[in-house]
């Protein structure tokens, strides 16, 4: 199977991790956006990443790709059984992929990816402005973090999805500064999953930097 995306994307490394978390072994594909592959362009007509390619069969979006694997790989389960705890894991994925995202990009972008990958200049004006949607989002993260396990009983999609943001964000934030939400990182990024697509994305990260190969000029 295929991913094609850079893992800096919250929405990449969402997808990365399912995978890793459900055993599926998977190929990272090249999606650099100002050069498409044919091969991304077929699997992602809009350009934009993650898509995956499993056999002849393609599909953009994460969500969309995240429930391929969970019906393809059901084991373990991406949501909650109950019905409180689906829904709260639903919500929080559209959370993770809307309000979050939207803020953390831009300070990822304006802050690190731009400037580190893509040869940018660093941009603190709108690293600021994203900044500032952030810390409403972060708060009612803090709110929502358990003391001890996940954010939706058993571990799910919204860990997941919302980590993964959270990750995103730490290339130009103190993501740990609330307490709360910094243990339940810290039990995330022990789960093997989660290191094992840390150690791509830092692989993945380094090559692009030494071959300059996303530098848009
Ligand atoms: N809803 C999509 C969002 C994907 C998305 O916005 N990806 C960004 C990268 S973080 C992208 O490909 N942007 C390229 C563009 O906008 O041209 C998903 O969940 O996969």
């Amino acid at each position: 199977m295929q991913i094609f995306g850079f893992p800096t994307s919250p929405y990449v490394r969402k997808v990365l991790v399912i995978a890793a978390e459900k055993g599926v072994d998977v190929e990272l594909a090249d999606a650099t956006p100002h050069k498409p592959t044919p091969e991304f362009l077929a699997a992602s007509p809009f350009r934009m990443m993650p898509a995956m390619r499993d056999g002849d069969f393609t599909l953009p979006d994460s969500t969309a790709i995240a429930f391929y694997l969970d019906a393809k790989y059901p084991d373990p389960p991406l949501l909650p059984e109950g019905a409180k705890m689906r829904g709260r894991a639903i919500w929080l994925d559209e959370f993770a992929d809307t309000i979050l995202a939207n803020s953390a990009r831009g300070v990822a972008f304006n802050r690190y990816i731009g400037p580190a990958l893509l040869g940018l200049p660093r941009n603190d004006e709108a690293a600021n402005e994203a900044e500032a949607k952030a810390h409403p989002a972060l708060d009612y993260l803090e709110n929502l973090a358990p003391a001890d396990g996940w954010l939706a009983e058993d571990y799910s999609l919204a860990d997941i999805s919302v980590a993964s943001c959270l990750k995103t964000l730490s290339y130009g934030l103190d993501v740990k500064a609330r307490p709360r939400t910094a243990a339940w990182l810290e039990r995330i990024e022990a789960r093997p999953a989660w290191k094992k697509v840390a150690d791509l994305e830092r692989d993945t990260i380094e090559g692009a930097i030494a071959s300059g190969a996303h530098r848009s000029s």
